[in-house]
């Protein structure tokens, strides 16, 4: 029996906190050793609760003796630097997504782990591990009903949690439709342009939310995301395909309906904890049997980060512009072949 990974926790919030109970309790392979949040009252309360000690900050977990790899979920602009300290010292890192806001520090990262020659970082685009999508893959891959033409998604939020910028609907909400359809699509974004209905109730004065983004692919498939910040009822993600001999759709990740005394009822997640539990765990066990210094199967990668940061941009851009706007891909590294 190989000693269990020693995995270091950065952040502990939401996401964060969710980790490490699902390291300690549910993933085989691993144990949290080390936890860090600036609120440093709310690490030790996550500390105690699963045996760990804490750190008084990033770098010195990352760097600590009893720390094999990493979980990156600190706030979204910190992620490039952290993984950046993480391949300086050569420690695999789980990295939530994004991989950055800002292209320069996406680039920077993926620049860093090619010059390493090793593929280390791994992207947490949880979706990739949720049943639906992955069902929706494998029927897309085999071409049951032919080939995609338009692929529709549903992204909506029950409130803004991180607060309502339209550029963080971009690179911190819709970005996970921007890496997700990359994957079910096998292909690549070459233009966007987005539309914004009027404003919801719950949406600050001059910010715009609902929208509704389009994007094209090389192969011509349109893929069509709403992101709804402020949907205020719930939390609900849904994709559906229309293709050349047939249709498929995922649904709504199959909430349970309950039907008595005349009444149909759903109960709707107020958080993607909810409604993604079973990706989350299922994506931490794939990335923790797969600690070899490469990524799972299944797993995104920095260069998948890097194209979905790519993406979000272009969809800023196109927003604020309001005009089409085109996308280019770089020539993707042999390291991500
Ligand atoms: C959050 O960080 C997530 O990853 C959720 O899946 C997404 O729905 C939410 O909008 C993000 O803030």
């Amino acid at each position: 029996m190989t000693r269990e990974l020693r995995i270091g926790i950065i952040g502990t919030g939401n996401i964060g906190t969710s980790h490490a109970e699902s390291l300690s309790n549910e993933v085989s392979g691993a144990v949290v050793s080390v936890v860090y949040d600036p609120d440093l009252d709310r690490a030790r309360s996550v500390a105690t609760r699963i045996g760990a000690r804490t750190a008084n900050d990033g770098l010195s977990l990352i760097e600590s003796d009893d720390v094999d790899a990493v979980v990156i979920a600190s706030p979204d602009e910190l992620h490039a630097e952290q993984a950046l300290q993480c391949l300086a010292v050569r420690k695999p890192a789980l990295v939530e997504k994004p991989l950055a806001p800002k292209l320069a520090d996406a680039h920077a990262v993926v620049a860093a782990e090619v010059a390493l020659g090793q593929r280390m970082l791994t992207l947490g685009f949880m979706r990739r591990f949720d049943p639906g999508y992955q069902q929706l893959k494998q029927q897309l891959d085999s071409r049951t009903v032919g080939d995609p033409l338009i692929v529709r998604n549903l992204h909506r939020n029950t409130s803004a949690p991180y607060g309502l910028l339209t550029s963080r609907t971009m690179t911190n909400m819709a970005i996970h439709e921007m890496d997700i359809n990359r994957w079910l699509t096998s292909d690549e974004y070459e233009e966007v342009q987005v539309i914004a209905p009027r404003p919801g109730p719950a949406t600050p004065v001059g910010q715009l939310d609902p929208l509704l983004i389009f994007f094209r692919t090389t192969r011509g498939v349109v893929v069509e995301i709403e992101a709804f910040v402020n949907a205020n009822y719930g939390y609900e993600v849904s994709c559906s395909v229309v293709a050349t001999e047939g249709l498929l759709d995922m649904g709504d990740g199959g909430f349970i309906t309950r039907t008595r005394s005349r009444e149909r009822r759903e109960d709707i997640p107020e958080l993607w904890l909810g409604r993604f539990a079973d990706a989350y765990r299922r994506e931490l066990q794939a990335w923790v049997d797969s600690l070899d210094g490469l990524a799972a199967p299944d797993a995104a990668t920095a260069w998948d980060g890097l194209a979905a940061t790519i993406a979000a941009q272009a969809a800023v851009d196109a927003v604020e512009s309001g005009n089409v706007t085109a996308i280019t891909l770089p020539a993707r590294p042999p390291l991500y072949s």
